[in-house]
């Protein structure tokens, strides 16, 4: 079954990853396995071949597409929270980049988690980044980055944190496939993590729950 839903993912069947990830989970298969040795596979071997120009940025897309349809079956299974949320949390895709397959997974993990979130989407400016860390009471500070000319916005919004006194506002988490623990301690991110199961890890140690 795993491999039918990465087969579909791979071809960019939306009908199929639906499918076939609905029979996954009615079959009794955990959900993060269907996620990682399912959809999540897909998608890396359409990243190998996009890498070795075996398939262009519409196969792409429509793949992305596909992986998210079966997402949107496995998040019921993530979000099943109590009422009070453990905490607030913003998250993001840094500026000059337009990836969000992995922003969405964290995202969704972490509301799976029970934190609240709101998302920017992509793209996100530090400014933005800044007015939603003022305007709200969040605790956290999420930044993706896929690629690496983008990473250097996460170290410009630290430093205008830092510059507006805002800096001890909020803890702020780093990650993304460039991404590096040295990479976020020379900027000065509070956290990384390397996906997004271990972003829910990091992101309740830092607020010690
Ligand atoms: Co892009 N792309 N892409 N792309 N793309 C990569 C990232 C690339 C590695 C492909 C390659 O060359 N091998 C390469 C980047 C090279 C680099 O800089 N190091 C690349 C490039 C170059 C580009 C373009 C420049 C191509 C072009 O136009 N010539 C262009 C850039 C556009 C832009 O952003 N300005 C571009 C465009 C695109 C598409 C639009 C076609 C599409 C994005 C669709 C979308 O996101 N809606 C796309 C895709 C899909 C990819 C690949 C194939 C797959 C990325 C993905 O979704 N992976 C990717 C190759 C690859 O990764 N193998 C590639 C699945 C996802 C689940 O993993 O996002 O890594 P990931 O997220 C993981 C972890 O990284 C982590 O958790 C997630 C789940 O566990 N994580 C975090 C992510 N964010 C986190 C934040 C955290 C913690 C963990 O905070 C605490």
């Amino acid at each position: 079954m795993l491999n039918k839903i990465k087969d579909a993912v791979l071809k960019g069947d939306r009908e199929a990853v639906v499918k076939f990830t609905k029979q996954a989970m009615d079959g009794g298969m955990g959900v993060k396995t269907v996620m990682d040795d399912g959809l999540i596979a897909g998608m890396d071997v359409v990243g190998q071949r996009f890498k070795a120009n075996e398939v262009f940025i519409p196969e792409v897309l429509i793949s992305a597409k596909a992986m998210q349809a079966g997402m949107a079956i496995l998040e019921p299974q993530f979000v099943k929270c109590g009422i009070k949320p453990i905490g607030r949390a913003i998250i993001g895709t840094v500026k000059g980049d337009l990836h969000d397959i992995g922003k969405n997974i964290v995202g969704m993990m972490l509301k799976g988690a029970c934190f609240e979130l709101e998302d920017l989407g992509i793209d996100v400016s530090p400014q933005k980044f800044i007015d939603a860390v003022r305007k709200g009471d969040a605790a956290i500070l999420v930044m993706s980055s896929l690629l690496t000319t983008s990473m250097g916005a996460m170290k410009d919004t630290i430093k205008s944190l830092k510059d507006l006194g805002l800096r001890d506002k909020v803890k702020v988490m780093v990650g993304g496939a460039p991404v590096t623990q040295g990479f976020a301690d020379s900027i000065g991110a509070d956290a990384y993590a390397k996906d997004a199961a271990t972003a829910v890890d990091k992101a309740k140690e830092l607020l010690r729950c």
